[in-house]
């Protein structure tokens, strides 16, 4: 029966960011914590590798979760040109919101967890149908907290006749230089910044916040939000991460990049990808280039070229010059396309994961224990790169930045550090521990497996 068995929808917005770690919710509820799950899903989706994650995960993880296909609005883009295909998603499924009403209950929802993105609109419409709302916040607890204050911080300026934003002092927590702050926050106009204001004033009346981080690894932030610190009356956070891999069947022939892999010696590779979402400069791809080949180590570069992954059709070989794949043919694997990043992170031959510092593939390193070298590029990706260094899971230069203002990252630069994190035995010791705070928090009985548990005690009530 429901009271038993609570049916907990899932409301994912676009992107993988975001369609990953709803995805490892949904197996978590559905496994260990006895729950029905169903993931409400947009068809089609933004990008092929949605779909095929989509397609991946109601196949492995069934009959537990199921797809609730949630239609949506019709919704004229032309009003917003060139603008990014995934915030596109978020508008259009955000101005759909009423449609989620009956959809909820025709599912006989238990409690519905919503994507941040969505928080504003959609926490009224669950409150209409008396069911539960949750939110699950896909980046870290730093950004949480920046999250829930920034209205604050909007609301002082205005108060004083300020412009624009400053640094941002996170009550209880540490203090977000301006550089980090998201560069379209900057801008109180910018639609994104009306949304994240709207969602952020929207969270004290969520039932609870969770969110794919653990006790250990963010422990101000954390503290300060169940405290009250960071925003008066915020709702009970529950710190569930990292979420879990979901196992999917292994693929009948091993990728060629994992097989390469398999030929490496151990912490030796150099695994580079700064997620899926934003094309490099074709001057700075070239730079990193030059330093991979310059750091003398192997590497595994996914090389991405354009916003969505079905658009990538240029050569490699163009991209990076003349000879570069020639040159670094034996110790080198350059890939273009999608790859299983979860895979990769797991192999013993990978030593450092260069990384634009998206929340997941943060939380996949942590989980992996694999020294990440940050080069944050845009978003919430500076907030993280934060954590990373705090949390003492690798290394940052904040002077590498990627809009251009420090001018280009010189290839002997990138060479320099890599080289020095790769010699760098702290850096190791320090990611072993983060990865065994990691497993003792998901494990039966630790800090992120009693959060799950006492989310989905409030479920059954
Ligand atoms: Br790219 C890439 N393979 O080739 P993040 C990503 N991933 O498995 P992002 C792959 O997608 P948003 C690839 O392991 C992670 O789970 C990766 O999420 C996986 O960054 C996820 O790390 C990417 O949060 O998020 O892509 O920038 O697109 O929402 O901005």
């Amino acid at each position: 029966t429901g009271a038993t068995r609570p049916h907990v929808v899932l409301l994912p917005s676009a992107g993988m960011g975001h369609l990953v770690p709803f995805g490892r919710l949904a197996v978590a509820l559905s496994g260990a914590h006895g729950c029905d799950v169903s993931v409400a899903a947009v068809l089609p989706t933004v990008s092929s590798a949605e779909s095929n994650h989509l397609d991946a995960l109601f196949a492995a993880a069934s009959p537990g979760v199921r797809r609730l296909d949630f239609p949506l609005a019709p919704f004229d883009e032309s009003q917003f040109p060139n603008a990014d295909p995934f915030f596109l998603r978020f508008e259009a499924m955000r101005r759909s919101a009423p449609l989620l009403g009956p959809l909820l209950a025709g599912a006989g929802a238990s409690a519905l967890v919503t994507d941040i993105v969505l928080a504003s609109v959609v926490l009224p419409v669950a409150r209409e149908h008396g069911v539960p709302c949750y939110v699950l916040f896909t980046s870290s607890a730093a950004m949480l907290s920046l999250c829930a204050h920034f209205p604050a911080h909007v609301d002082a300026n205005a108060a004083a006749g300020r412009a624009g934003v400053g640094d941002v002092d996170l009550p209880g927590v540490y203090r977000v230089p301006k550089s980090s702050v998201p560069q379209a926050l900057h801008d109180p106009k910018h639609l994104f910044t009306q949304q994240f204001v709207a969602n952020g004033r929207g969270l004290v009346h969520a039932d609870g916040v969770l969110v794919n981080t653990f006790d250990a690894f963010e422990p101000e932030a954390i503290t300060a939000l169940r405290e009250g610190k960071v925003e008066p009356n915020f709702p009970p956070v529950f710190a569930v991460g990292p979420l879990l891999l979901v196992k999917f069947p292994p693929a009948k022939e091993p990728a060629g990049y994992m097989r390469w892999l398999d030929a490496q010696p151990a912490r030796s590779v150099v695994y580079v990808s700064f997620g899926s979402r934003k094309a490099i400069s074709p001057e700075q791809l070239r730079e990193l280039a030059a330093g991979l080949e310059a750091s003398g180590h192997r590497f595994l570069w996914v090389v991405k070229t354009t916003v969505v992954d079905r658009d990538d059709a240029a050569e490699l070989g163009d991209l990076l010059g003349d000879g570069f794949l020639e040159r670094v043919e034996e110790r080198a694997l350059v890939t273009k396309g999608w790859v299983e990043q979860e895979e990769i992170l797991q192999h013993g031959s990978v030593g450092l994961f260069i990384s634009h510092c998206g929340w997941n593939s943060v939380t996949e390193a942590t989980a992996f224990g694999v020294p990440v070298l940050a080069w944050p590029r845009f978003g919430d990706q500076r907030v993280n790169a934060a954590v990373v260094a705090r949390g003492g899971l690798g290394a940052w230069e904040e002077r590498w930045s990627w809009d251009g203002e420090e001018g280009l990252v010189s290839g002997e630069e990138v060479a320099g550090k890599i080289k020095a994190v790769m010699a760098d035995e702290t850096v190791m010791k320090k990611t072993a521990g983060v990865r065994d705070a990691a497993a003792a928090a998901t494990a039966n009985g630790g800090t992120s497996y009693r959060s799950l548990a006492e989310f989905v005690g409030r479920c059954r009530d």
